[in-house]
């Protein structure tokens, strides 16, 4: 695990003819081969070869002279992604504090790293360095914080950077600027004290007794954010038995680097409350720094009564390290709709890829509900879809919602398509979606809110916003809202008059959460263009549009007020930082995808700006129906950005087979 220290040497890469990529029921592994025989009975494949930023041969096309044959160049071209179950794959990086975690938890863990890995995760790092101050963001493309410059700092001297390699030069000179890994943000401090190069003692406590409280306390972690709380879980039960690696060289030599000033000398009561200026998104509340000063006298008992040591069995939903394992059923699901609805689908050479996305998505869907659901604060999945595979097992209201429309598309639009999927687990995700609609209305991600708003008060990770409890999101409720009545055109007597009901309550959710200016703001990408598609195009489905509705006529009219000069749209990702429209210095081809789409739902009544987004996209695409990678699309938490690289490809086809459609293929 120690390897040798590389000093000054070039980033060294591994082979990458080596490297590929295998499924199986959507789950995605890279493997790297080491003899030629298996090189040889194994043949890289085109999807390897794409992911891995390899060459390979593709057909090119002469200059398409209608949006739909630039459609289908583009779906050409995308067709070849599609993997061999059926799913498209995507490269999900860009918040930039998920390989610290597994490294150093590999390295407590003395599970060794794999030599391939070590450096390709060595190369990755030093590529999304911060190419002025050698530092690393939150995500790729922020400024450099403490949290991502001394965990990323701490991973590449666990991998085998030396000290005096000038990355690590750089970067450490950064992290000094800005006080050191004293000022870490809590996420940070927690991995840092794990790894004994910070002291619990400087940690806010993490209290795992809240699990022991009953669930109708407001505060009982079973309420917050699924996420939020599958964090706080392993957190606490780290916390509470001050879980810390053994002290090792590089430890030792950890402790002088990351800090200012002697390890020895630093006082940690102080650090609990230091989060450094460049990292801070969430200050903590008057509350929460309240609640911190009586969790720290608490710390400060003997445990007497037992209560940690009980807290510390309790142990629900495991102590699994869960993130996100792919996009596979939501790039998939949308794909297969962007190629119904645009005409691709028919035809014949796309058969087989529909009938493998519709194999994929039957396979996708869950198809029981979670074991020791109560104990362990799950809501039922029996006939859900979750974001990625059918193994990771939580349903998503919006992935729900696309993977029944994306299947009743594909089985009853087509007529070479089996049904593979019968009635009755068809209405299995409708019961599911029947019983996630929140009081507002709107639906949430993965469960219906369980906990008030007032719970942000108490929010720790100074590094993200919203993230206690569950809202509802536009995005999500349109997604539903959208499924439900696709649901209802062919089987129009299951749970009507439920189904009517919700129809008016979130629809009601809808108009109330349209800002003054008339965007919607979106959580899970960036941002008013993402989120105001979803809406538009879900009212459309109820037949509102530019004409009749005064609430689509003013979403229309907002996003054509963000119109560029050269006809696109490009939103910047501080648009979900600040609340407010920020325009990213270019056009970007999602952002413009997005925005038309929502035009062309709402019957915006002027061709002339669609036509000049759809002019945009067009002189992007390359001669082989290629979009390069733009600016990152997507974002959690309103401060971490992530990206959809597929959505390029998704959106910008679904536009243009739209516009060819409305406007007679001008
Ligand atoms: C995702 C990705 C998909 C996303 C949509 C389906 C697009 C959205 O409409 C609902 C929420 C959901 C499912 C979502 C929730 C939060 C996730 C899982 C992520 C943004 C991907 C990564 C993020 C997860 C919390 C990252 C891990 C980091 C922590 C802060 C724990």
């Amino acid at each position: 695990m120690h390897s040798k220290p590389i000093i000054n040497s070039d980033i060294k890469s591994t082979d990458l003819n080596r490297w590929r990529l295998k499924v199986e029921h959507g789950r995605q592994t890279w493997h790297y081969l080491e003899n030629d025989d298996e090189i040889k009975s194994w043949p890289q494949s085109i999807v390897d070869k794409y992911w891995i930023g390899l060459p390979f041969q593709s057909k090119t096309f002469e200059k398409p002279k209608t949006a739909f044959e630039a459609a289908r160049n583009g779906f050409e071209f995308f067709k070849q992604l599609q993997t061999a179950d059926g799913h498209w794959a995507g490269e999900y990086g860009g918040p930039m504090f998920l390989i610290p975690g597994l490294i150093i938890a590999m390295y407590i863990t003395h599970i060794p790293i794999p030599e391939v890995w070590r450096i390709e995760i060595i190369r990755y790092l030093i590529n999304k360095a911060n190419p002025v101050d050698g530092g690393w963001g939150l995500h790729i493309e922020h400024h450099s914080t403490v949290f991502g410059t001394a965990l990323n700092y701490v991973v590449l001297r666990i991998l085998g950077l030396d000290p005096d390699h000038p990355v690590m030069v750089k970067s450490r000179a950064t992290l000094h600027k800005f006080g050191g890994a004293i000022g870490v943000p809590s996420w940070g401090k927690f991995w840092l004290a794990s790894l004994n190069v910070y002291d619990w003692e400087g940690l806010n406590p993490i209290p795992p007794e809240l699990w022991l409280l009953p669930y109708f306390v407001p505060f009982h972690p079973g309420r917050y954010w699924v996420h939020t709380r599958v964090v706080y879980l392993p957190m606490g039960y780290c916390y509470g038995c001050r879980l810390s690696a053994e002290i090792t060289p590089l430890i030792e030599q950890l402790r002088q680097e990351l800090y200012v000033q002697p390890y020895e000398t630093i006082n940690w009561s102080k650090a609990r409350n230091n989060i450094a200026e460049v990292d801070l998104y969430a200050p903590h509340t008057k509350l929460l720094k309240f609640c911190n000063y009586m969790l720290n006298l608490y710390e400060k008992l003997p445990n007497i009564l037992g209560f940690r040591n009980l807290s510390l069995q309790e142990r629900p939903e495991g102590m699994m390290m869960s993130g996100t394992n792919g996009t596979q059923v939501w790039d998939t699901a949308f794909t297969a709709l962007a190629a119904i609805e645009i005409g691709l689908a028919d035809d014949p050479s796309n058969h087989q890829s529909m009938i493998h996305a519709l194999e994929f998505l039957e396979d996708a869907q869950i198809k029981k509900n979670p074991k020791d659901s109560k104990r362990c604060y799950r809501d039922n999945t029996l006939g859900a879809w979750g974001f990625s595979t059918r193994d990771q097992g939580y349903n998503v209201s919006d992935c729900a919602a696309v993977g029944i429309k994306a299947v009743l598309n594909l089985q009853n639009k087509l007529s070479y398509t089996p049904d593979l999927i019968p009635k009755e687990r068809l209405c299995q995700t409708i019961d599911i979606l029947l019983s996630m609609q929140n009081t507002d209305g709107g639906f949430a991600s993965y469960e219906r809110t369980r906990g008030s708003k007032l719970l942000e008060w108490l929010n720790p990770a100074e590094v993200f916003g919203n993230i206690m409890v569950e809202y509802s999101y536009p995005e999500c409720t349109s997604c539903v809202l959208t499924a439900l009545k696709t649901f209802q055109n062919w089987y129009p007597d299951y749970r009507a008059d439920e189904m009517n009901q919700i129809f008016k309550n979130a629809l009601k959710y809808l108009y109330n959460c349209q800002d003054e200016d008339g965007g919607w703001y979106g959580s899970w990408a960036i941002c008013f263009t993402y989120a105001s598609m979803f809406a538009i195009q879900c009212l459309e489905s109820f037949g509102e549009t530019y004409e009749n509705s005064p609430v689509v006529k003013k979403g229309c009219d907002f996003l054509i007020s963000k119109q560029k000069e050269d006809g696109g749209w490009g939103e910047s990702y501080k648009s979900c930082e600040t609340g407010t429209y920020v325009h990213h210095e270019n056009s970007q081809v999602v952002n413009t995808a997005w925005a038309l789409l929502a035009l062309i739902a709402g019957k915006y009544p002027n061709e002339e700006p669609i036509r000049r987004g759809i002019q945009l996209i067009v002189s992007r695409q390359l001669p082989n129906g290629e979009w390069k990678q733009e600016a990152i699309e997507g974002v959690f938490n309103k401060n971490c950005a992530i990206s959809y690289p597929n959505y390029k490809f998704i959106f910008t086809i679904w536009a243009l087979g739209k516009y060819a459609k409305l406007y007679n293929n001008s």
